[in-house]
């Protein structure tokens, strides 16, 4: 039984994951996370403690995290501040989470000759215009917009340096934008689902024609045990699966799902330098490791994930009131 350390593990994809590493291997999974606003035991309930322990820290402690990667025999990396909107108001703990902390790991890692996985995003390449043929691959340039993307591009060029210059055995993943149970209120899906079974309107950003290319948490989940059973090491994977849609679209979507007016929303001031378009071109993944998604009808999986809101109001209702008071601040 092999021991895996998951970083970020009470976070939204990070416990999504270790649900999903549970059911379909026998590791043994330590989760080591800060609990921050964003995190939440909650999200880790029902697991078994002979199969899930649960170590309440920072990965930017060195003393830590070393015991902790002495006894792993691979590392998946999650923890991160993620929301753009947050980094445009603070971008500080963005920088020593997200930078900080994936260097305390790489030095841990490289000291005890663990294989690590490296969790990011596609907004590392910045964004494509509305009317561009392209999607992101692996060859696509590095060219983050905001102080959560400079942060998280940051950490994979860090990756990328300990691999070259001292070999460390490590894949990177970059991902397209997740859906599904346990996402924090301050994201777009929740935070409109949220709105709407308060009896608020949902609330879009500008003219709502941004695009963002969604893929359920299991999907990301799945392809991520691929590559760290099946990548080659040094290797970068995109992930996604094929489910670009604007943003008006989507909360048309909710509202009808939800049994309201499809044009019952407000439009707010948009995000300062927001991104306009990602879109992934996963081939590389489906290719070499066969990867395919098994929830591509994102109708149906956005029908589920309002079910489980719905379903699990004393999951998210403390986090709704402060969430709302600091969008109130924005203007948003
Ligand atoms: P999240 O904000 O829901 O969860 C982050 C988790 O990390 C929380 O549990 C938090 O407590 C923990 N954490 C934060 N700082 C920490 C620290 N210093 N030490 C230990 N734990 C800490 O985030 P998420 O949406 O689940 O994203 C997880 C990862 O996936 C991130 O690396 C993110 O960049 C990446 N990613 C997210 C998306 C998306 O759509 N949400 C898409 C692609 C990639
Ligand atoms: O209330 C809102 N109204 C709105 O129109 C919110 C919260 C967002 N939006 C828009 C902004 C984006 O175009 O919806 C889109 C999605 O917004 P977020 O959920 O904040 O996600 P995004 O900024 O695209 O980043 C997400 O995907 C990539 C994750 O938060 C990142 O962690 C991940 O790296």
């Amino acid at each position: 039984m092999a021991q895996l350390l998951v970083t970020g593990g009470a976070g939204f994809i990070g416990s999504n994951f270790v649900h999903y590493a549970h059911q379909h291997t026998d590791h043994y999974i330590t989760v080591l996370d800060k609990l921050t606003y964003a995190g939440n035991r909650e999200s880790l309930a029902g697991l078994p403690e002979d199969r899930v322990s649960f170590v309440h820290g920072d990965v930017a402690d060195a003393e830590l995290v070393d015991k902790l990667v002495a006894g792993a025999d691979s590392v998946v990396h999650y923890a991160a501040e993620t929301h753009n909107d947050n980094s445009l108001d603070d971008p500080e703990p963005f920088l020593r989470t997200n930078l900080i902390g994936t260097f305390t790991l790489l030095e841990a890692v490289r000291k005890y000759g663990v294989r690590y996985h490296h969790i990011s995003t596609d907004e590392v390449y910045g964004d494509l215009e509305l009317d561009d043929p392209g999607r992101f691959t692996e060859a696509s340039p590095y060219n983050p917009s905001s102080p959560y993307s400079s942060t998280k591009a940051g950490s994979d060029l860090l990756v990328r340096a300990w691999m070259r210059s001292y070999g460390v055995a490590a894949t990177i993943s970059n991902c397209s934008n997740n859906y599904g149970p346990y996402q924090h209120v301050e994201k777009f899906i929740p935070r409109q689902i949220t709105n709407v079974l308060r009896g608020a309107r949902p609330k879009l950003y500008g003219e709502g024609l941004n695009v963002r290319d969604w893929i359920h948490a299991d999907d990301h989940s799945s392809a991520v045990l691929m590559i760290l059973e099946n990548g080659r090491i040094g290797e970068t994977y995109l992930i996604g699966a094929n489910g670009e849609k604007d943003n008006r679209t989507v909360v048309e979507l909710i509202l009808t799902i939800m049994g309201q007016p499809a044009d019952a929303y407000d439009h707010v001031p948009d995000r300062t330098g927001h991104d306009l378009r990602y879109a992934i071109d996963a081939t590389k993944l489906r290719d070499e490791l066969g990867w395919r998604p098994r929830y591509p009808d994102f109708e149906q999986g956005l029908a589920a994930t309002i079910e489980w809101y719905r379903d699990n109001e004393s999951w998210w209702a403390p986090a709704k009131d402060a969430t709302e008071a600091f969008y109130a601040r924005l203007g948003q």
